[in-house]
């Protein structure tokens, strides 16, 4: 691993440009690390105002959701009206400049704010879903919301059933077709880059270790160290806005 000091950066940077110019399959997963410089708070920051008396792990759960839906629901709408007002960063951006320079790259989210489709990211793989969506528990699918007057719950406009975000919570399974095209893209990438993730969370942290045993060149960029680090072929410990950007122009 190499370190991702001050002084350490423009060598790994540049080892990591090379793996890259080499690659003919490049997995990217990413996390809310690298939506935090559009304004979205991650997971693990505390939240603020309105939000500091909770925990994202006592609201992103369906037993939250069954208990309280009033209050799950605020939640989600509060922070829909973040990621509306949100603008991709120069760290989305680069991704999809990079998908532009390799000869594959999958890009695999486990962001639900939409950034890299808007910041022109094709293909990408929604592991937990999206904000933006709805989706009516009674059918389980995506569906159109029609208020309900005396709740002010969202119930869906076809069955009347309640709507929730169409997210995946803690104790979900991972919709199918991400789960299966991000494994399939783990094990046959030769570059893996882990940005902006604490790397807790699976299986979505399972994508590194499986890239790691198929001796793909693991690359993290995080603000801090995780648990991913130690194993990282090259880390760079840096604002993800800042290293996609020098990881392309190492790459010119
Ligand atoms: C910067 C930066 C900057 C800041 N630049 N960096 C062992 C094995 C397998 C599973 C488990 C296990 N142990 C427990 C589990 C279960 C559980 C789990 O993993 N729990 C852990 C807490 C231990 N997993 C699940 O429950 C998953 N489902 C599952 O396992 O299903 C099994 C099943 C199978 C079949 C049928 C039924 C069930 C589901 C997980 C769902 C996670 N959902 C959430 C909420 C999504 C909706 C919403 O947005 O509200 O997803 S939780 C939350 O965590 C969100 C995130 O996508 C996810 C990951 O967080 P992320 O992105 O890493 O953010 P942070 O905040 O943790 O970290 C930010 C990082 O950025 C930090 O490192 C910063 O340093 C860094 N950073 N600014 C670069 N500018």
């Amino acid at each position: 691993m190499s370190s991702g000091s001050a002084a350490g950066w423009g060598e790994s940077i540049a080892q990591a440009a090379e793996a890259l110019r080499k690659a003919r399959h490049v997995c990217v997963l990413t996390g809310a690390g690298i939506s935090a410089e559009s304004g979205i708070p991650t997971f693990r920051d505390a939240l603020t105002g309105l939000w500091s008396k909770f925990s994202p792990q006592e609201l992103a759960t369906p037993e939250a959701f069954a208990r309280d839906p009033e209050t799950v629901w605020s939640w989600y709408e509060w922070r829909r009206e973040l990621v509306r007002q949100a603008q991709p960063n120069a760290g989305h951006l680069a991704l999809a400049e990079l998908a532009r320079r390799v000869p594959g790259l999958t890009l695999v989210t486990q962001n639900v704010d939409g950034l890299h489709q808007r910041a022109g990211s094709q293909g990408v793989l929604e592991y937990h879903g999206n904000i933006l969506r709805d989706r009516c528990t009674v059918e389980q699918i995506v569906a159109e919301r029609s208020e309900d007057t005396r709740t002010g719950l969202p119930r869906c406009a076809a069955c009347g059933g309640l709507l929730r975000p169409d997210v995946v919570w803690f104790g979900e399974a991972i919709p199918a077709g991400p789960m299966t095209l991000a494994a399939a893209a783990a094990e046959d990438c030769d570059v893996f880059l882990s940005v902006g993730t604490s790397s807790l969370v699976y299986p979505a942290a399972g994508l590194a270790e499986v890239a790691l045993r198929r001796r793909a060149t693991v690359v993290e960029i995080n603000l801090n160290e995780t648990d991913l680090s130690p194993h990282a072929d090259l880390v760079l410990a840096g604002p993800s806005g800042q290293m996609l950007p020098a990881l392309l122009q190492a790459m010119s």
